[in-house]
């Protein structure tokens, strides 16, 4: 049993609906690590009520006294790395040297917020009569709930909470199940850090009963959520009901487009790590590449190379390269369309199985698996998988990778691996997403600058960078007369 599951108004509690959720380790299923009591309505209420209260001196605060709380945390996730990094690992699968980058990333991610309240906030602007004064100052929107996703358990939420808090807005906060004692963890760093009462609330629970209660309270001024297109869809239609900002950060289908010209080792590298991190289960992860003709054995030689390096197993283990997927639904997903890639003609280049020998415990490991002959009006090219399988689809040339890349849903990211300077800013200018890499992988993220997708990949907004101060803050125009 894990106590203390919710942070509220600076207390810790259980979840008062008396159902259990039990957790178990992705790399061992028949480890459980505890259960969880479940949140109840009247959880959810009492957090917006004591963040509600909150705001009004939170607000108040000058920003930089806000970001002082965002460094300390900065400081205290650094000093816990490893205890929060396996934590996660244990919970989610993935494997404990990406976990420690990404609590790093976390601190990284606090400290630049935290210099955020250091910088300006507004604007003065000429008035057309000389005895006015007239300004802007950016004002916190009140409180503000984040939905949060298992697969970055730590970066997403420290990215969406760090800048709603240096703001001035106070938050509610609910994690997805999965990482629910990671999410413990990381508010309890805040609590640590010395935020005031109320200004940071975690309660853990379903996204049908405590995601929506956020989404639809009237209190809450502004949502933002990373997580699947259908859930997408609902928050997005009862925010506006509920007349509240909304941010949305969903699905990807990200291309790799490879050019005869370009260096195809750091092509095929970018390719097989773009999509195996994280066993494949990042938006941002590659899971379609466009090679040119001309050089396609060759760079599947090159491919084949990185792939059969990748050893699978239980991140926890430092020698281990790719994890399980997260959960026994992510793996039933996952092997559902390796199935259907089949059906449907594709065929395999490397991978498509499960790994069931004993020493790997009925754990949820799925080799990494490519597919070739695919057209890019399959199933497995057009939505998006979220595990370790990626296409590969052959091209006459730059000009029909480019179209094929565009052919989705989906905008979140795209790379195109190429020398020719030309064709690299028609990419950048022409590809239809809202991160492109030039010779890079398709995932990543840098906190400094603006995070998030094109089309159906998010809701236009962006995270991250000074863009967040887009989001959490709303103008406010003054203008002062004198005579
Ligand atoms: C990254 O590529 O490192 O959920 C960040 C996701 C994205 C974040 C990706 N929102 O995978």
């Amino acid at each position: 049993m894990v106590n203390n599951l919710n942070y509220i108004g600076g207390r810790w509690s259980e979840g008062s609906t008396g159902n259990r959720y039990e957790h178990f380790n992705p790399a061992n299923p028949s480890e459980s690590l505890g259960f969880t009591e479940m949140s109840s309505l009247g959880d959810a209420e009492e957090a917006v009520k004591v963040a509600n209260t909150a705001f009004a001196d939170w607000k108040n605060r000058s920003s930089v006294e806000r970001g002082e709380y965002l460094r300390k945390a900065a400081d205290l996730l650094e000093a816990n790395v490893e205890e929060i990094a396996a934590c996660a690992t244990k919970e989610m699968g993935k494997r404990i040297v990406e976990m420690r980058g990404e609590v790093l990333r976390a601190a990284t991610i606090l400290r630049y917020y935290a210099q955020e309240g250091t910088r300006k906030i507004g604007d003065v602007i000429p008035s057309s009569n000389p005895n006015n004064t007239l300004y802007t100052v950016r004002e916190p929107l009140g409180v503000v709930a984040m939905i949060t996703p298992w697969n970055f358990p730590v970066a997403i939420p420290v990215w969406k909470i760090a800048p709603a808090l240096v703001y001035g807005n106070t938050v509610v906060w609910k994690p997805s199940q999965e990482t629910a004692i990671t999410a413990v963890k990381i508010a309890e760093i805040f609590e640590k850090a010395g935020l005031p009462k109320g200004v940071l609330n975690l309660v853990n629970g379903s996204g049908s009963l405590i995601g929506n209660a956020f989404v639809e309270h009237l209190d809450v001024k502004a949502v933002s959520f990373t997580g699947s297109n259908a859930v997408g869809k609902t928050i997005a239609s009862k925010a506006v009901e509920t007349g509240k900002k909304y941010q949305l950060e969903l699905g990807g289908k990200n291309p790799l487009v490879v050019l005869k010209d370009a260096d195809l080792d750091a092509a095929a590298k970018a390719a097989v790590e773009g999509c195996m991190k994280q066993s494949g289960q990042r938006c941002t992860a590659t899971s379609r590449v466009f090679v040119e003709e001309a050089i396609y054995d060759a760079f599947m030689d090159k491919v084949l190379g990185f792939v059969q390096d990748i050893k699978v197993g239980d991140g926890i283990q430092e020698a281990i390269t790719m994890g399980p997927v997260a959960s026994k639904n992510q793996f039933e997903t996952v092997t559902s369309y390796i199935k259907k890639g089949l059906e449907e003609g594709a065929t395999l280049f490397y991978g498509g199985k499960t790994l069931d020998a004993p020493e790997y415990n009925g754990g949820y490991f799925i080799e990494p698996t490519i597919f070739e002959n695919v057209t890019n009006d399959m199933t497995i090219a057009q939505e998006e998988i979220f595990g370790p399988v990626f296409v590969v689809i052959k091209v006459a040339n730059y000009e029909e990778g480019l179209a094929q890349a565009n052919d989705t849903i989906y905008g979140l990211s795209a790379s195109l691996f190429t020398t020719d300077l030309n064709k690299a800013f028609h990419f950048a200018k022409n590809s239809e997403v809202g991160l492109v890499q030039i010779n890079g992988e398709t995932g990543g993220a840098e906190p400094q600058a603006p995070f998030g997708g094109m089309k159906e990949s998010s809701s236009g907004t962006r995270e991250q960078g000074t863009a967040a101060m887009e989001f959490f803050t709303a103008y406010k125009t003054v203008t002062i007369t004198t005579k």
